[in-house]
């Protein structure tokens, strides 16, 4: 059924990545039409706006990369690409009519919850304040590039720049170029770097375990037949969606499955790399899966490129001309790209969000981030995380995910509806335990087994990986327990 305009909650959505504009079309479906969505760029798109590096693409199959309620038929191949992606996007928002309800360049600064009226004060860097009943936070996991604590970065003369805001205008063309780090993100761009560079000195502190990538182009008739027969497409999704779920077992229960997987990376590496001294350096040392397991057809033809170097010592400082390894080595550059990804574990931050009693957000998450089930922080009523902690993959597709909390989100506003100007406050004993149960299925996983990566906080907390199947995640979001939550009148 239908809302009427009138009696729409004003809602206040930051950021117009996958889980905004997703969460505003469901909205809107849902009869919800009073939504601001606040985008701190010009563009929609989230980290598929900012990661614009040559070869940027998905390691998640295309199919399985696009809202289950707007499918596309028309990838042009198995994983799609970065443009494509974003165009996936801009799509959406063309057709469920979402301009009319996103401000661009307006990044938010702070949001408080105003206890005596039950209203959120949304304050952006602009000085500007909004207000509204709910604040649902799309802010993503991975939006925030992490600059790595190397002496003298600042002194460096050449041309440097994060992989998430690639300098365009810079020609890497016959240019001496240092990439440091070799992540997701970098494995796809070096291989494009490394056509146009004189040389490429790559800065590896931990070797990434790389498997083929099962990509090629979609066939007209393929893109026909998804696009004429919607079940043939279904069915597709279906089996990529099963493909992909298997694996979660393999991450969270048995781990020794995961070697037929290193066998094939090791195997593939010693038919690519020719050089002994490469593919000694390139092969990791740590169980696989505990850092993300990386795709990619063209990533160790690269490392095998003569103009490619390898380069495993310890970086001591960035020079002003280069950078300087902990042996005295110096290796000139041109340009710097850093490659050292994301600060995923700090989430909202740097936004500040102080919720009930004066209560900040930061603060309550001193020993980690934690909401029950990734959605709500007590203390913080009428406040709806979207990716929020806990509820990142290693193994499918995030937009899973994201369905589920659009729903748990709808169902909350459902439940809001019983109790006219309340707001709605997780327990804190209810969140507790769920954190317990989150935790406790980690021990154990794969990300357990000793290695560092973006999914453990400073504290060695993982506050990012959801520990096992996405089919468990819906059906503990399937619908919200009233009694799950404190329904709070204004100044209470
Ligand atoms: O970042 P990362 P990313 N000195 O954190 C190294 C998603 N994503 O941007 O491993 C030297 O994985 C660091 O070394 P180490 C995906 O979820 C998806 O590549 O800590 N090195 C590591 O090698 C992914 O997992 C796609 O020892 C330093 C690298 O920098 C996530 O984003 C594409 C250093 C950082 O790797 C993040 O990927 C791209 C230092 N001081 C991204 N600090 C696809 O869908 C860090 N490093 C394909």
């Amino acid at each position: 059924m239908q809302r009427a305009n009138t009696e729409s909650p004003s809602i206040l959505i930051i950021g117009t990545g996958f889980g905004g504009l997703g969460m505003a079309i469901q909205l809107k479906r849902a009869g919800y039409h009073n939504i601001i969505l606040l985008e701190k760029a010009g563009r929609v798109g989230g980290t598929w706006r900012d990661n614009t590096y040559p070869g940027a693409a998905c390691d998640v199959q295309s199919h399985f990369y696009s809202y289950s309620f707007e499918p596309k038929h028309d990838w042009s191949r198995k994983f799609g690409l970065q443009s494509e992606i974003l165009g996936y996007m801009e799509h959406c928002v063309e057709k469920y009519g979402l301009g009319e309800h996103i401000r661009f360049n307006s990044e938010v600064a702070e949001a408080e919850f105003d206890q005596r009226l039950n209203r959120w004060n949304v304050t952006l860097t602009s000085g500007e304040t909004l207000t509204s009943r709910i604040l649902i936070t799309a802010t993503g996991q991975l939006n925030q590039p992490a600059w790595p604590n190397i002496e003298g970065l600042d002194q460096f003369q050449g041309r440097m720049f994060h992989s998430a805001r690639w300098d365009h205008d810079y020609d890497l063309t016959g240019k001496k170029v240092a990439v440091i780090g070799t992540g997701a993100s970098a494995i796809q761009f070096v291989p494009e770097v490394a056509k146009q560079a004189n040389t490429l000195n790559l800065f590896q502190r931990s070797a990434a375990w790389v498997l083929p990538k099962p990509d090629r182009p979609f066939k007209p008739w393929e893109q026909w037949l998804f696009s004429k027969l919607p079940v043939w497409d279904r069915l597709y999704r279906y089996l990529i969606y099963w493909k992909n779920e298997t694996r979660a077992l393999a991450f969270t229960r048995f781990n020794g499955l995961l070697e037929i997987f290193a066998r094939q990376a090791r195997k593939e590496a010693q038919k690519r790399v020719t050089d002994p001294e490469k593919l000694r350096k390139i092969i990791p040392d740590y169980q696989i899966g505990c850092k993300r397991i990386l795709i990619s057809n063209d990533w160790y033809p690269a490392i095998n490129q003569s103009n490619v170097n390898l380069v495993t010592d310890a970086i001591r400082e960035v020079a002003p001309d280069g950078v300087v390894t902990a042996d005295g080595s110096h290796y000139p550059a041109d340009a710097i790209i850093l490659a050292t990804g994301f600060r995923a574990s700090e989430f909202l931050s740097p936004i500040t969000i102080t919720g009930r009693n004066g209560r900040n957000l930061n603060q309550a998450w001193e020993d980690g981030a934690v909401a029950f089930k990734g959605i709500t922080v007590s203390g913080f009523p009428n406040m709806f995380m979207l990716y929020g902690p806990n509820t990142n993959l290693a193994h499918n597709s995030i937009l899973y995910m994201l369905e589920s909390q659009f729903h748990y989100v709808l169902d909350c506003l459902k439940a809001l509806d019983k109790y006219p100007g309340a707001a709605m406050d997780v327990r804190e004993d209810r969140q507790e335990r769920f954190s317990q149960v989150v935790q406790t299925g980690l021990e154990g996983t794969v990300w357990d087994t000793g290695c560092t990566s973006w999914y453990l906080d400073e504290n060695g907390k993982n506050t990012v990986n959801w520990p096992g199947f996405t089919f468990t995640y819906r059906f503990a979001t399937r619908h919200v327990e009233t009694a799950d939550y404190q329904f709070l009148n204004p100044a209470n």
